[in-house]
This record gives structure tokens, C-alpha cells and sequence, in this order.
């Protein structure tokens, strides 16, 4: 047993006294920035979950220290926000008392964890001195017109009579009260970051982020390659002033074009309407007299419909005509134009073409309001067992296959030809006049005899089929749809000769019906259909029914028909995003205010910058003012100021902004924390930014990322930062989750404190369980049996220094070992640099358990284990360091290097079993212990399912291969 608490105490002690984890401004040694992301100073204390992060970077910034690097390691607090204002409501103390008594706790707290954090570097985005430097920026976008103010939704409590932030509402209702939120129209400052969607995508491909992050940024900014398309509509010009009363008005009409924003310009033959969102400004005037009031009504009852409501594929879509049509340029066709919810006002030009074959959403909506749906773009077969054959003529045709299912044997009804070694469903052509269901039920008939049929559904297609009809000597292209049909009971007619003698009918199982059986090249997505409901064909294809451009397959029918828009002049290519403008304002007091004057004569006015920073008042009072407006706008001598450009009577901006704002350049801040002058300094900022790595959650891939990577590229734009994007490699840690998985929560009770666990086990203990729990990247649930293994493991250590010699020489020490030390550094080193932390820490524990089956150790072998464990456990390593008669800290020794003769890998293949089947081989280090090649096992992707749900009973483990029962 090792005395933890004395032993931690006592280096955080010195290390803070000897100023160990300082980063030096210009060192001649190479930099390496690491960065996690500074916390919300709750009142909750220090979470398990940053705890992860933090320890994970200050084993990769230690371990650089000691690769000769002068390593800046920094930690700050993002400490604007809601908790703290609401707190502070409720106790009558002020956010900043608050802020600070919380600030002192987090940092008392990873003081206790020997992170090894530059404290000289401390920031906090709450302090005016950096505060100042947030405002100064927003001023500098605002100057360039990336800031703007607009009229904006914003969510809306009728009780409280506050605007309530997105995280402020849950369920749709207000998180205080539980009122259901509105929508309040209000002026709101917007940072236009859409003017950088195209560099915020293109800086992706400079940066090491891992996949899921890059994908996750990449569908928020959705960039969108379309066309947009002009439709001509009729216009009333003259509005008629009562609802509905048609002859009280003269009305007439004008030509108008609307504009649809189309991805999918391939299949504008197919389309059935042209839905408008309700919003469109032109509806009021568009709709025909005598449809007007439904559509007034149908727009106020879409007002109450969120945006996730209207656009989610589950909720069901709804609609009115506005009587009017609008004529598709591609065809000359008048289709009708509609209002629906699930067109957005705000998304490309607020207008769609509806094309119900091919779109999953406006298919629902032709089938509830029993508009045309037409198959233009299709799949495509070409019939291998009878390939068009050159030099034949090429009919083109419609053509049905007519599949029958007997219900009592479940067989299915085929034909087998007389002359031709093939087995089809029943086929034949649809005549003029005919719809596909008729010409099928013609074709049974004619061709079995069966009467009396029962319509199931359309099985799919229509399919484009080319194959080379033999019985006709000319090579087909058949656009072909499978209709499936139930008899009703066997009556038959008599087939006519002719068709008798062609083939003969056989009754298959379905079991039997495959491409080795059966002359029907669309075979597969009949049978797919057979369990599916009737859908939309929304995947590409070949176009169909599409004048010039039939035959075509999709992209390149995309290209033709834009080319053909352009040149007839009624369309264009177009690229839009999904990307929003970022809402800046909050009606809140505990923000950066933002740094605008209103004056009656000179309008917004920057406040100087030899003013800023614009601080908070201090009051006593922060509650909402009932108006929606922010607290700010009460305190009357604030709010009232002069006028910078002509010194008048002028009003100060009463929004504060969000707390997304201080976050998005602090890293840049810690090169410089203290500069007056600048942000900071940039020769410092060439030193130390970009940032080599930055952790964080996955939570704040698409917001806090995509913003501060937006400040940085304007930044760097107005040539005030050295690098184009902020952060070279981006790595995430998992959750760290409740017992059985479930998240911590203090509802639950289940939230484990870390200074509980500091107290009982130690923080050496705390960091190496959090590593060791499993892959980094991966959300774990915490476990506390293993903390006690972990412990264990140290203890271990400690007791492996009683057993230490002098000299190497004088013990007779097993070479094995030796190997295995220089295998472990080999292993660790690359570890630490893969963000492999568990398995580690798996390996030191083999060379520990090694170690100690040893009756003697030469010191230089323990010294060696010692360093390669300092990362991980800095307390003990330093302990153990200089008892074992070292002076200087064991951070200012070399990172050992190792034999690669020697480190050359001894390892086998592990067969790992379920219920005694083999289901993984895995590389395992020979002389795995068991505990070891437990965790291998049950972190394989392979087991995982075989255990899925399922108790462990049993795992057997022979040294090379591993059982587990369940
Ligand atoms: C016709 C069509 C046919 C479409 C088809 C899709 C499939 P993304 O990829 O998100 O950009 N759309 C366009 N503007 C819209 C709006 N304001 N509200 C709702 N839907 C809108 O999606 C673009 C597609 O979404 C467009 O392509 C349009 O429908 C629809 F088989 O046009 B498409
Ligand atoms: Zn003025």
C-alpha cells in the first residue's frame, strides 16, 4: 500500500512551486499546443466526463515534455451563461460571486488531479480584460458587415414573458415554468457565417479530424448542388378587398415566374405541382378568389407547426391548392401549385416542384391528396441471359408482369415456354387506354385461363429492361411494372389455341424462384416488394418518359437538362446550404454586451475601441423585463449614453451575446492571456497556434467547432492571425457513463464525484481507471470493481521497489524481461501517440506482473517502468523517481528510447470462442495474462454481438485461447 494522499500532496505542492508545467514564450525547444475544451464552471464541480478528456491530453502533454517539446497545456472558463444568471435570480447573489466561487472549486479540484495545466495562462471569458478582446472582434465583423441586425422567431414563454434559448426549451414547453413556448417575432443580431460555408468546407481537407467529425460538419453546412427552374404562373394583379366575393372585383391576370430549387433536375418530367411554402410572399395574391379563405385559414393553422414538425419524414404532410397552375417549362405541361407545411419559407427559393414518384415526402402527399404519380427515373437491366444483339431493331414498349399467388398453397403462378428454354411470370404489353392492373388481369386470362382475380399491389417498376426478344427477332426496350394479384378461387376459361401451344402454366414455390430458375431480369426488386409497402423510387436511375433525355442515366441527365435551361434562359445552376446565419443576440444579462450605440441622427454606431470594454453594470436585480427584451434595457443609466459620432443623446444595445461567443478564440487568448493591446501578440500567436490538439465531445462538433473555426478564418482573412484554420487534429473522448450504461444524471443519483474518488483511491488511481476503462473515442460505463483493480496495479508498483538491487549486473535477472521492457516501451510510446491509452496501460500491467515473478530488480529496469508510467500516474512516478535517488523531477528525464531488436514483437494469434464456437482471432502479445485477454475479448467489434444482451456465465482462458460461455 502507498500513502496517496501524503505522496499527492506533497509534488502538486512542488511542482506549483517550481513552476514544472509552464510554457515558455519562444523557446528554442519545438512547441506543441495541446487544448481541451475549457469548461462551464457549474455549480456541480468537476465531472467524471472532463475528467477523461483532461487527463487523457495531459498524459500526451507530460509524455511531450519529455520528448524534449516546450509544451503550452492551458485551462480557462467559459463561465457566461444561463446557470449562473438563473442562480443568481433565485439567491439574490450576483453571477460573478457565483462564477468565482465555482471557478475556485474546478480549480482546486484538477489542482488535485496533478494536471499538468500552465495556471499563468488562466482566462476566464467573464473577465472584462478578455471580454473586452470578444467585443473588439464582433466589432471588427461588424465593420465588415458580417454582422446584422434582423427580425427573427424566437422562442417565447407567455408566462414567464421571456425569450427562451433552444436549451431552455424541452418537449416544446419552457424549462421553468412548463408552459408551452411561442414564437415571438424580435430584432436579433446575426453573425453571417453563411459567407464562409465554401471555406469552412474546403479548410476540412487541410485538417486531421477524425471521419465522423468532418461528416458531421460537413451535413450542417449542407452544401446543395441543384438548379433552380422556372414555372409560369398566372397572377391576379389586383387583389380583391373581401374574402371569397368574387363579383364584387374585376380581376386580372399577370405572368409570373416562380423560381423552384430542384437537386433532383432529372426527374422534372414527373412532375405533378408546385408546392409553395405557406409563407411565400406572393400567396395571398396568387390563390384564385374562391379558394382564398381556406387558404387563409390553412396559413394560420401552419403557424403553429414547428420547423422540426413540418420537415420531420415521420409526421404527415398536409396541403391546399391555390387554384391556380403553373406550366413546367420542360414539357409545356400545367400542373397545379399548391401551399404545403413541409416546404420552408427559408430553404432555397421557398418553393419546390413536386414529383411524388421520387421523393419520399411529396409520394405521401400525391397519395393523401390522389395527385398523378409519374415514373420517370427507373432502374436499369440489361437481360444477360439474352443481350440486345446488334444490328436488330429496337422496339420500345410498355409492358406488365402479372404475378399470381394461390393463397391456399402459397404458390405462385409461371410460364413455361415451349420453344424457348425460359420460365417468366405472365408478360405481356399494355394496350393505349389501358392502366397496368388491367392489362395485367387481360394477360392472365388470356394466357391461364384464370377469371377471378384479387389486386394486391403494384409490385415496383416501372424497371427499363433491354434484352433481345428472340420470338420476335428484335431487340426490346421495356419499361416494365409487376402487378401482383391473389385468386379469388380456380375457375378458368379455356386458353385459345395460339397462346396454349406458346407455353405450358406451372405453379413454383417462392423458395424456388430465383435468376437460376426463372427469365426475368427484374427479378430481385419484385421480390423485394413482395413484403414492402409501395414507395417512392428516390435513388438514381435512367430516365423514362423524358422526351430527349430518355435513356439517360441520372447525373448526366442532370447535366444535359441545366445546359438546356441555361441556354432557353428559364434556369440556372444553383448551389445552396443548409447553413443558417447564427442567431448572436440574447435578452440576457449574464453575456458580453454587445459593444453598439443607437443614435436618433447617426443610426448604429460602434462603441470606440479606447471605450472598451463595454462592461456589465453591476446591479442587484437581473429579472426579465416582461417585454422580452434583456435585463440590461432596465437600468436606465446604462442604457442611455452618447452618441460617439455626433455626441447626442443615444441608446446602448441591450443584447448580450451568447455563450458561444467567448469560446470561439480563446485558444487564441492563452498565447497571450494578458496583452492590453491586442488580442494577442502576433509574433506570439506565430509561435504557439495552430493548435496540434484539440479534444472535446462530440456534442460540440457542429456548433462550438464550426463557430470558432468561422471567428478564425475571418480572423485570419483580416490578416490577424498566421494560420488559416485553428486546430490541426481534433480528437474526442467518449462519455463516461453511469453504472449499466445509462448517463449520469443527478435525477438518477447515479453522478460520481471525482473528489470522492480522489479521497478513497487517489488521483493517480482516478486518471489510470479513466484511460484503462476503455477506447478512448468509445462512451463507457463506469465500473467501480475495476477501480479497485486499478489500484491494485499501483500498489503493485509501489511493492516491486522493495524487491530493487543496485546493479543490473550482480542479479541474475531472466532476459526475458528485458525484451519485454524494451517491447513495453516500444508499445506505450506508440500507444500514447495513437490515442490507444487502455491498451497502454493493458501492457504495463503485463511488464508489472512480469516484474514482480522476479526475486530481485536491477534499479535501471525499475527506473525505466517508473518513466513510462509518469505520464499516467505523475504522483507516484515522481515519488517512486526519487526515492529511488534521483534529484530533479522525473518530468526533466528522458522519454526512454528503446532496442528494436529486443522490442521485436513475440505475438500470437488468439482464438477467441462464444459457447465454444470461434467467432475472433486477435493479435495478443505473448504472455498475455488473463484479465488482459478478457479485455482484448470483450472489446472485439466481432464478439460484441455474440454477447449482446446475454450474461456472461463462464470464461475460460488456456494461455492461447479464450471460451466464453454465456
Ligand atoms: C424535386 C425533387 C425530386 C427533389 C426528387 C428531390 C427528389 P437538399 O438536398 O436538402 O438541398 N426542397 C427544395 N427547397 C425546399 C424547401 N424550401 N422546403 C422543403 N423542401 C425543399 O434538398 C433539395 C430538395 O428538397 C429539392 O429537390 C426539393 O425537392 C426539396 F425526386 O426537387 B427536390
Ligand atoms: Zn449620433
Amino acid at each position: 500500500m502507498h500513502d496517496f494522499k501524503s505522496i499527492e500532496k506533497k509534488w502538486q505542492e512542488k511542482w506549483e512551486k517550481d513552476g514544472a508545467n509552464k510554457a515558455e514564450d519562444f523557446s528554442k525547444k519545438p512547441k506543441k499546443y495541446f487544448l481541451v475544451e475549457f469548461p462551464y464552471p457549474s455549480g456541480d464541480g468537476l465531472h467524471v466526463g472532463h475528467c477523461r478528456s483532461y487527463a487523457a491530453l495531459d498524459i500526451l502533454a507530460r509524455k511531450a515534455r519529455m520528448d524534449g517539446f516546450n509544451v503550452l497545456y492551458p485551462m480557462g472558463w467559459d463561465s457566461f451563461g444561463l446557470p449562473a444568471e438563473n442562480y443568481a435570480i433565485k439567491t439574490g447573489k450576483h453571477p460573478q460571486e457565483i462564477t468565482k466561487k465555482n471557478t475556485d472549486n474546478f480549480r482546486r479540484q484538477m489542482k488535485s488531479l496533478g494536471f499538468s495545466f500552465d495556471w499563468s495562462r488562466e482566462i476566464n471569458t467573464t473577465d472584462p480584460a478578455y471580454y473586452k478582446w470578444t467585443q473588439w472582434i464582433f466589432l471588427q465583423m461588424w465593420k465588415k458587415g458580417l454582422a446584422y441586425k434582423t427580425k427573427m422567431s424566437i422562442n417565447w414563454c407567455p408566462k414567464d414573458k421571456i425569450g427562451l434559448a433552444n436549451e431552455e426549451v424541452a418537449d416544446g414547453k419552457c424549462e421553468r415554468c412548463g408552459t408551452s413556448a411561442e414564437k415571438k417575432e424580435m430584432e436579433q443580431w446575426m453573425l453571417r457565417i453563411t459567407a464562409y460555408a465554401d471555406k469552412l468546407l474546403a479548410g476540412l481537407e487541410e485538417v486531421d479530424y477524425p471521419e465522423r467529425v468532418k461528416e458531421q460538419q460537413t451535413n450542417w453546412i449542407g452544401r446543395s448542388e441543384g438548379a433552380e427552374i422556372n414555372f409560369k404562373v398566372a397572377r391576379e394583379i389586383e387583389s380583391p378587398k373581401t374574402l371569397g366575393k368574387k363579383e364584387d372585383i374585376e380581376i386580372k391576370y399577370k405572368e409570373l415566374d416562380i423560381p423552384v430549387f430542384t437537386t433532383r433536375l432529372d426527374t422534372i418530367y414527373g412532375v405533378s405541382a408546385i408546392v409553395l411554402a405557406p409563407e411565400y410572399p406572393l400567396v395571398a395574391c396568387l390563390a384564385a378568389p374562391e379558394r382564398k379563405k381556406e387558404v387563409y385559414q390553412y396559413i394560420e393553422k401552419v403557424k403553429k407547426e414547428t420547423e422540426i414538425e413540418r420537415v420531420s419524414e415521420e409526421s404527415e404532410k398536409t396541403g391546399v391548392p391555390l387554384g391556380v397552375v403553373a406550366i413546367n417549362p420542360f414539357t409545356g405541361e400545367k400542373v397545379p401549385v399548391w401551399i404545403a407545411d413541409y416546404v420552408l419559407a427559408n430553404y432555397g427559393t421557398g418553393a419546390v416542384m413536386m414529383v411524388p414518384a421520387h421523393d419520399s415526402r411529396d409520394f405521401a402527399f400525391a397519395k393523401k391528396y390522389g395527385l398523378e404519380i409519374k415514373d420517370v427515373v427507373v432502374p436499369k437491366r440489361i437481360d444477360m441471359k439474352n443481350p440486345p444483339e446488334k444490328g436488330k431493331k429496337i422496339v420500345e414498349r410498355k409492358t406488365i408482369h402479372g404475378i399470381v399467388r394461390n393463397p391456399k398453397t402459397g404458390k405462385i403462378l409461371c410460364l413455361k415456354w415451349e420453344k424457348f428454354p425460359w420460365t417468366t411470370f405472365v408478360v405481356g404489353g399494355v394496350n393505349d387506354g389501358e392502366d397496368i392492373i388491367l392489362a395485367a388481369k387481360r394477360e392472365i386470362r388470356e394466357e391461364t385461363g384464370y377469371l377471378n382475380l384479387e389486386f394486391k399491389k403494384v409490385l415496383g417498376g416501372p424497371v427499363r429492361s433491354e434484352y433481345f426478344a428472340a420470338h420476335k427477332d428484335e431487340n426490346r426496350v421495356a419499361i416494365t411494372s409487376a402487378v401482383l394479384f391473389e385468386l379469388k378461387n380456380e375457375k378458368k376459361e379455356a386458353v385459345k389455341e395460339n397462346e396454349a401451344s406458346i407455353h405450358e402454366c406451372v405453379w413454383m414455390d417462392l423458395k424456388d424462384i430465383n435468376y437460376n430458375t426463372m427469365t426475368c431480369s427484374e427479378l430481385d426488386i419484385w421480390l423485394k416488394r413482395l413484403n414492402e409497402d409501395e414507395r417512392a423510387y428516390v435513388d438514381e436511375g435512367t430516365l423514362i418518359y423524358s422526351g430527349k433525355f430518355s435513356g439517360l442515366a441520372s447525373p448526366d441527365a442532370r447535366r444535359k437538362m441545366a445546359d438546356f435551361a441555361e441556354s432557353k434562359k428559364f434556369g440556372r445552376r444553383q448551389i445552396n446550404y443548409h447553413l443558417r446565419d447564427w442567431v448572436f443576440s440574447r435578452q440576457h444579462y449574464w453575456g458580453e454586451p454587445i459593444p453598439l450605440v443607437f443614435c436618433e441622427k447617426c443610426g448604429v454606431q460602434p462603441v470606440p475601441e479606447d471605450e472598451l470594454p463595454v462592461k456589465l453594470p453591476m446591479v442587484k436585480s437581473y429579472e426579465p423585463t416582461g417585454t422580452g427584451e434583456s435585463p440590461l434595457a432596465n437600468i436606465k443609466s446604462w442604457v442611455n449614453t452618447k452618441c460617439p459620432k455626433c455626441g447626442g443623446k443615444a441608446k446602448r444595445e441591450t443584447d448580450t451575446m451568447p455563450n458561444w461567443a467567448g469560446s470561439s478564440w480563446y485558444y487564441l487568448r492563452y498565447a497571450d492571456p494578458n496583452n492590453d493591446k491586442v488580442f494577442a501578440d502576433k509574433k506570439l500567436l506565430k509561435y504557439w497556434t495552430p493548435v496540434d490538439i484539440y479534444n472535446g465531445g462530440m456534442e460540440h462538433t457542429t456548433l462550438h467547432l464550426l463557430y470558432s473555426r468561422f471567428w478564425h478564418k475571418f480572423l485570419y482573412d483580416e490578416g490577424l492571425v498566421p494560420a488559416s484554420e485553428p486546430y490541426k487534429k481534433r480528437t474526442s473522448h467518449g462519455m463516461v457513463l453511469g453504472e449499466g450504461g445509462i448517463k449520469m444524471s443527478k435525477s438518477r443519483g447515479n453522478v460520481i464525484n471525482p473528489d470522492d474518488v480522489v479521497k478513497e483511491y487517489g488521483a493517480d488511481t482516478l486518471r489510470i481507471y479513466e484511460m484503462f476503462m476503455g477506447p478512448f473515442s468509445e462512451a463507457i460505463p463506469w465500473e467501480p470493481k475495476s477501480i479497485i483493480g486499478v489500484k491494485r496495479f499501483l500498489d503493485k508498483i509501489w511493492n516491486l521497489s522493495s524487491s530493487v538491487i543496485a546493479s543490473p549486473k550482480g542479479a541474475a535477472i531472466s532476459s526475458s524481461i528485458e525484451k519485454l521492457l524494451h517491447k513495453t516501451i516500444k508499445g506505450v510510446t506508440e500507444d500514447i501517440d495513437n490515442f490507444k491509452f487502455n491498451t497502454a496501460i493493458s501492457k504495463l500491467m503485463i511488464l508489472v506482473n512480469a516484474m514482480s515473478q522476479e526475486k530481485e530488480i536491477p534499479a535501471a529496469y525499475c527506473l525505466l517502468l517508473t518513466t513510462l508510467l509518469a505520464p499516467f500516474a505523475p504522483h507516484l512516478s515522481e515519488e517512486l523517481w526519487s526515492k529511488l535517488g534521483n534529484k530533479q523531477s522525473i518530468f526533466l528525464s528522458d522519454w526512454p528510447k528503446y532496442d528494436p531488436a529486443l522490442a521485436k514483437d513475440e505475438e500470437f494469434e488468439l482464438v477467441i470462442q462464444v459457447n465454444g464456437k470461434v467467432r475472433d482471432k486477435i493479435t495478443a502479445p505473448a504472455g498475455i495474462s488473463e484479465d488482459e485477454a478478457k479485455h482484448l475479448a470483450l472489446q472485439s467489434e466481432k464478439i460484441k454481438p455474440w454477447l449482446d444482451g446475454k450474461e456472461v456465465r463462464k470464461i475460460i482462458f488456456t494461455g492461447k485461447l479464450l471460451n466464453i460461455v454465456v
